[in-house]
């Protein structure tokens, strides 16, 4: 007689055996994260499906350069998912798709968008990824100390997995600085000083008080503003 549990384990095996187990394990559905295949110039399938959370690969079959790139854009106002542009061989992820939830997204190869034109499904199985979501606070302080330094305390907390973050000021409808992309794990909080552009501290070296703009934008996210009131 089995014992409990025994026949899930062997049917885990068999289907391990089958290559299958990572679909099983991610989600508890069958299914695997499509792989979208590109020739010369036309992609393999009209409609690719996958669940929720599993973000499909692109490999380029043909000579040309492919690439799989989303129609629509998303709340960062870039397109919702995209692969890298890569030559015969080579298989990349379409970064971006593990945020989609139910539904149909056309998407196309930039190089080739007449003939290359296909839909990723997605289905209700899975669960998404939660989108990268971030916080950013700006400090008051003195206008004449930040002009002087040339550089604002930000903090950026992120609330989930959070890649490809930058800032942005303003002051008025002129950016006075900026910071590098920067990543952070969900829970994380970086402290920035962020540094003003040459003309950014010499417009605010003629103010007694200024509110600057701090703009965080992070791929595949929405974007968080804060103020900065200086005196
Ligand atoms: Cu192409």
């Amino acid at each position: 007689m089995l014992r409990p549990g025994t026949a899930g384990r062997v049917f885990v095996a068999a289907l391990a055996s089958a290559g299958l187990v990572s679909g099983i394990l991610a989600g508890g559905a069958l299914a695997v994260a499509p792989q979208i295949q590109a020739d010369d110039d036309f992609f393999s399938a009209a409609t690719y499906t996958m669940d929720q959370g599993d973000k499909p690969t692109l490999l380029n079959n043909g000579v040309n350069l492919h690439n799989a790139t989303a129609k629509l854009n998303g709340p960062d106002g870039m397109v919702l998912f995209e692969s890298a542009t890569v030559g015969n061989g080579v298989t990349t992820p379409a970064e971006g798709a593990q945020y989609l939830t139910v539904g149909s997204y056309a998407f196309l190869c930039t190089i080739h968008p007449l003939s290359m034109q296909a839909a990723l499904q997605v289905s209700s199985a899975g669960t998404p990824v939660r989108r990268p979501s971030i916080d950013v606070t700006a400090a008051k302080g003195k206008v004449a100390k930040v002009a002087k330094k040339g550089k604002l305390p930000v903090t950026v907390r992120a609330l989930t997995d959070s890649d490809k973050i930058t800032l942005t000021l303003k002051l008025g409808m002129s950016k006075i600085g900026s910071q590098p992309e920067f990543n952070l794990a969900a829970g994380q909080q970086r402290k920035l000083s962020v540094k003003l552009t040459k003309a950014g501290k010499k417009q605010l070296r003629k103010k007694s008080k200024a509110t600057v703009k701090v703009i965080g934008d992070v791929r595949f996210g929405a974007s968080d503003t804060a103020k900065a009131n200086l005196k």
